[in-house]
């Protein structure tokens, strides 16, 4: 419950202007470095995080967006999870992409540029590097800036033919983008290591058909998807035994401390992460060990024993699903790798219509006619017909 009245603003920040920031240094990066790392501003204002916790905990269930757990210490301890024996999405992931690393390579093309949403530490994005044919360029897009610009940096200066042009800036918003014509032949997206199912089914569409829009009819979509399983493992992959996803968790009410002026103490709180199967998702919560009152600023909100702030979701989809939402936004699943145990996929996307005139981008006219229609988790999925799941896709 809140306590003291807020009066509710209206806030719907355009970050191509205010707050995404595109640093010039291509193709000579790494000299750069510092001077362009002092002009990077923070990409997330404090203002519009002051925004979303007090919104997010002014409502009857409480929640914080989860791009709020990538502080610096947020993006380190997401890395060292990635190290996790629980934590088996990396893992497999890369599995996937050395085994078919000469394939996706082929479908990728030559002289490509590789945009990447949230491209954190940057590692699959070598494997990639080393094989593809001439890469032209590799426009990196991170809220995390100083580990954005170091991974740019250091890229830049193992790839000196490859145009790097890092972009600091919240991707789930519409932000600006450095001119794409570099010289090359297509534009690629790359949204690896399964976050796309931290949006919610409606937005994940909602940013397929942005990224859609950004590769052009020539481009494609290059995408890590999580696969539903048995929960016992995607449990313990939430719930590790050293604690490291707990403390990644319990890290954002020491941001808020910081950068809100918030009165938070840790160890009022738990780490809670659940498969709630019937959504199909991983759900991780703040459950609050008593009653209390909490201050952020000026703000005041009570928390009963045992409510929750939830902090992130995690969906897992089936490849069906998967091909379904990609269907909705106007792409085609050319290629699909997953591994032996059926864990993870990797798929490879392009706009279904080839021939609309470049910079146009998804049309709603590019998507099939929807045959039927089913309602998963509230959001409209339109279920393939057996024609349209061929076993090349599938
Ligand atoms: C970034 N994202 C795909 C991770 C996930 O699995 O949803 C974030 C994470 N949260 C807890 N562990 C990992």
């Amino acid at each position: 419950m809140r306590v003291r009245p807020h009066r509710k603003r209206p806030f719907r920040p355009s970050l191509s202007k205010s707050l995404s920031k595109t640093l010039s240094g291509i193709g000579n990066f790494s000299a750069g470095f510092d001077k362009a790392f002092d002009k990077v501003a923070k990409s997330l204002s404090l203002e519009e995080f002051r925004h979303d916790v007090v919104d997010g905990l002014s409502r009857p269930a409480k929640s914080i967006p989860c791009k709020y757990l990538y502080d610096e210490a947020g993006a380190r301890l997401f890395d060292a999870i990635c190290d996790l024996e629980e934590y088996y999405p990396t893992r497999t992931e890369t599995a996937i992409l050395r085994r078919n690393i000469r394939e996706i390579a082929a479908l990728l093309g030559p002289r490509c540029t590789l945009v990447e949403p949230g491209s954190g530490a940057g590692s699959k994005t070598r494997l990639l590097l080393d094989h593809l044919d001439s890469p032209e360029a590799y426009v990196p897009i991170d809220v995390a800036d100083r580990q954005l610009l170091e991974c740019s940096a250091r890229l830049a200066a193992d790839y000196p033919l490859l145009k790097v042009s890092p972009v600091c800036a919240d991707y789930t918003h519409d932000f600006e983008l450095p001119p794409l014509s570099f010289g090359s032949q297509r534009t690629i997206a790359v949204f690896l290591g399964s976050t796309i199912g931290n949006f919610e089914p409606q937005e994940a569409g909602e940013f397929l058909q942005r990224l859609a829009r950004l590769c052009g009819n020539e481009g494609g979509l290059l995408i890590g998807v999580d696969l539903k399983k048995d929960p016992p493992i995607l449990h313990r992959a939430y719930n590790d035994a050293q604690g490291v996803t707990a403390a990644f968790n319990l890290n954002l009410l020491g941001r808020i401390n910081r950068d809100l002026a918030g009165r938070l103490e840790g160890s009022l709180f738990r780490h809670e992460a659940f498969y709630n199967e019937r959504a199909g998702r991983i759900e991780m919560h703040l459950v609050s060990r008593l009653a209390q009152g909490i201050r952020i600023g000026s703000d005041e909100f009570l928390l009963a024993e045992g409510e929750s702030i939830r902090t992130e979701h995690s969906y897992k989809y089936t490849r069906g699903e998967f091909l379904q939402l990609a269907a909705d936004a106007g792409l085609e699943v050319k290629r699909c790798w997953t591994d032996q145990r059926e864990w993870f996929s990797v798929h490879y996307l392009a706009p279904f219509q080839r021939d609309l005139p470049a910079q146009q981008g998804w049309k709603k006219s590019c998507v099939r006619p929807v045959p039927k229609e089913s309602f998963l988790w509230g959001a409209r999925f339109h279920r393939p017909t057996k024609s349209e799941v061929t076993k090349e896709n599938l």
